[in-house]
């Protein structure tokens, strides 16, 4: 008998239980164990119908994903399902938990399924840059029609009980326990001679023609760069256009090309190095959590709003202070906007609205924070204004309270020496809008207590948001590589290459919007005020007035006047190229002596994106990111780097990094700029002939 696969009868039904935890992932193992139990069920002559049932806390959630890459071994997944799907006694799954990607696709080769209510189903294997290669593409269609298949193999999100049966996915839905009520489902089937079902043997409803025409038009942008969405149209096409043997050995050649491609590659890594980053190196896992039953927000503008909606989401009650009446009630109501606008959207329901909405209070007074479990500081980027915040807190929290800043650039250690409990303050760093953005940059101070570096991390699950753990630097790992980044961008247009160009390259890399694009998002102000304070304050590090500067100080601040480097129609977020800009970028060169040069597309994205690498090295080897994929996690959540790049550390990984580190040395040798000064851990790899991925 198998370990992970039993098999035993009860009285006249026989049951098949998969045990491998935690998600009943398909190994190989698994599979072997399937086929046995399988054929001790079939020759069971006192079992007149067979259950599949998952053990533990779920139905199989997929293929073993860390499987892929290996050596193929048999049985495969296909080759048990097809086994299924021709045994001569019925089968039904009874599904729990989520039965997903290969999971779901065991339950097509059954004759019948049945879930718990709160059992959900899909084939997200798109998310991983797969399709669902064990027949899911060719029996889905057969089941529910290719419209409805396409739907949920493309988007590959899972769907909940009641709307899997009302698409005709499932045959019914068990209240109480599962594994009787699919006993007596069986029952039934069995007492009334239910026909066995195969999906294989069932046509597909016929199509509009122009249909995969337009669900791939539809998707051309949203999935633009990926290549699993596009395969999985062409597979199911298969569906229709050909008989099941000719559309599964389709599918198969599909499957196995994703299989090899970098994108799948990417998105594997992306998939694990999300999970990853909870597990901080270096802390237990039982390290002691504090209890967070409630939350205080100093600052109701945009950003202290869009932090507090996080928590009122997830049932966590908050108090918002404020200096003045107005600017609470300014805050309240654009959070009541915020949520409103979600309703209407469909995503939340009215009474869920009032639901966070009642879990919010304000007050004029820090006094009012005495029984908050956690105080987040958003307030003005200033840390005069900060230490006098923290000073407060320090007097008004209770003491198991944690103490958090919100701060993207200032020194958390400083901000914690203006309390006198630094152990107990951290920094959570949301991304705006912060309701939205699935980033929070976690910074640990040299004080802050593990338990409260363990807290915040705990938490950031609790809210939906992706935490990982980072030290203390200016601007933590995503801004200051960020800031790198820019910096290459405005220097590229000093010597010749157009904002326009600049953006293009990098949108088509793969990002959601260029350099300049970005800034005028943000607004010009913000950056040029932070230059205009270091200009006043620290002139020795005063940085160059450029064309940026200029464009602040005309009050082209970006999207919100309207215009900033580029133009904006009203109430139309596009760039359009502005003359204005253009001949402030003229100006600037010709006072700096400056005779622009033709630039290439090569030389805009290696340099945009090698000195990204190139500090993303250095934040490695100062161990303000633990873990190449912490960095890579930054990028892809808080701005976006492509998913099927698999991140900025991954991506250099596989450029290679010698590659890479001969264009910086050769970058350093034609600038001098301190920038392009190879990073040391980047040579040591490379003499190494070791990766990223290695440390
Ligand atoms: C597929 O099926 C291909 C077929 O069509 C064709 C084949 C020929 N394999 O997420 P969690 C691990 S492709 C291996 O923290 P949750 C996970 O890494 C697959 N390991 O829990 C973690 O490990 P650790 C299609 C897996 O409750 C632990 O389990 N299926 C797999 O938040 C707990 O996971 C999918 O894409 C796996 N398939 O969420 C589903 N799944 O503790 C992928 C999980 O060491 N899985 N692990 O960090 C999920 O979406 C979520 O894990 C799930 C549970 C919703 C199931």
């Amino acid at each position: 008998m198998s370990e992970v696969v039993s098999y035993r009868r009860v009285d006249d039904i026989g049951v098949l239980v998969i045990n491998n935890p935690p998600v009943n992932a398909l190994s190989h193992a698994v599979r072997e164990g399937l086929l046995v139990a399988l054929e001790q069920g079939l020759a069971d002559d006192q079992a007149r119908a067979l259950v599949i049932i998952g053990g533990g806390r779920t139905f199989p959630a997929g293929a073993d994903i860390k499987e892929f890459g290996q050596a193929p071994k048999s049985p495969s997944l296909p080759e048990v399902i097809d086994r299924i799907e021709a045994a001569d006694k019925l089968i039904i799954a009874a599904v729990h938990g989520t039965a997903l990607g290969g999971g779901m696709e065991i339950t097509l080769g059954c004759d019948y399924r049945v879930a718990r209510a709160d059992a959900r189903m899909g084939l997200p294997e798109v998310h991983l840059g797969l399709l669902p290669g064990a027949g899911g593409t060719q029996r889905l269609p057969r089941l529910i029609g290719a419209k409805a298949a396409l739907e949920m193999i493309v988007e590959g999100k899972p769907a909940k009980a009641a709307k899997l049966y009302e698409a005709g996915i499932l045959d019914d839905i068990i209240d109480g326990d599962l594994e009787a009520g699919a006993l007596a489902f069986a029952r039934k089937l069995a007492d009334d001679n239910a026909p066995a079902r195969p999906l294989c043997q069932r046509a597909v409803s016929a199509v509009k023609d122009s249909l995969f025409a337009d669900f791939r038009a539809g998707i051309e942008k949203k999935k633009r760069g990926f290549l699993a969405p596009f395969h999985c149209i062409e597979a199911v096409r298969a569906a229709v256009e050909r008989d099941f043997d000719a559309g599964v050995a389709c599918e198969r050649e599909l499957f196995a090309e994703l299989l090899s491609s970098p994108e799948s590659a990417a998105q594997r890594h992306v998939f694990f190095a999300e999970r990853e980053v909870a597990k901080v190196p270096g802390r237990a896992k039982d390290t002691p959590k504090r209890d967070i039953q409630q939350v205080g927000i100093i600052g109701a503008g945009t950003m202290g709003g869009g932090i507090a909606m996080n928590f009122l989401s997830a049932g966590i009650p908050v108090t918002m202070v404020e200096m003045k009446q107005e600017a609470l009630d300014r805050g309240v109501s654009l959070i009541r906007k915020n949520y409103e606008a979600t309703a209407k959207k469909e995503r939340m329901t009215s009474e869920q609205v009032e639901k966070a909405m009642a879990k919010l209070s304000t007050t004029l007074s820090y006094d009012d924070l005495g029984d908050a479990d956690l105080i987040i500081e958003a307030v003005f980027e200033s840390m005069k204004v900060k230490k006098q915040v923290f000073a407060e807190l320090d007097r008004v929290a209770k003491k198991s309270a944690i103490l958090a800043t919100n701060t993207s650039t200032l020194d958390v250690d400083e901000i914690a020496n203006a309390t006198s409990r630094p152990q107990d303050v951290v920094g959570m760093h949301f991304f705006s809008p912060a309701n939205v953005m699935k980033l929070l940059e976690n910074v640990r101070g040299k004080a802050t207590a593990d338990d409260v570096a363990a807290t915040v991390m705990d938490l950031s699950r609790r809210i939906g948001k992706v935490g990982v753990m980072v030290g203390v630097c200016h601007g933590f790992v995503g801004n200051r590589i960020l800031h790198k980044r820019q910096e290459q961008a405005v220097q590229l247009v000093n010597e010749g290459a157009t904002p326009d160009q600049v953006d293009r390259v990098l949108h088509d890399f793969g990002l959601p919007m260029g350099p300049f694009a970005m800034a005028d998002l943000a607004g010009l102000d913000v950056g040029w005020r932070i230059r205009e304070d270091i200009r006043e304050n620290d002139p020795d590090n005063a940085p160059e007035r450029n064309w940026m500067d200029a464009l602040a100080e005309a009050e082209r601040w970006g999207q919100k006047t309207g215009a900033g480097v580029f133009e904006y129609a009203e109430g139309d977020r596009t760039p359009r190229r502005s003359e204005v800009a253009h001949a402030e970028i003229e100006a600037y060169r010709a006072a700096q002596n400056i005779s622009p040069r033709d630039i290439d597309d090569t030389e805009i994205l290696e340099r945009c994106l090698y000195v990204m690498v190139n500090e993303g090295a250095r934040i490695l080897e100062e161990g303000i990111a633990a873990r190449a994929l912490d960095i890579d996690i930054v990028w892809i959540y808080g701005y976006g780097f492509p998913v099927y790049r698999g991140g900025l550390m991954f991506w250099a990984d596989q450029v290679g990094l010698s590659t890479i580190l001969e264009r910086i040395r050769s970058f350093h040798v034609e600038t001098g700029a301190e920038v392009w000064k190879p990073a040391p851990l980047l040579e040591r790899l490379v003499a190494e002939n070791s990766r990223f991925a290695d440390l």
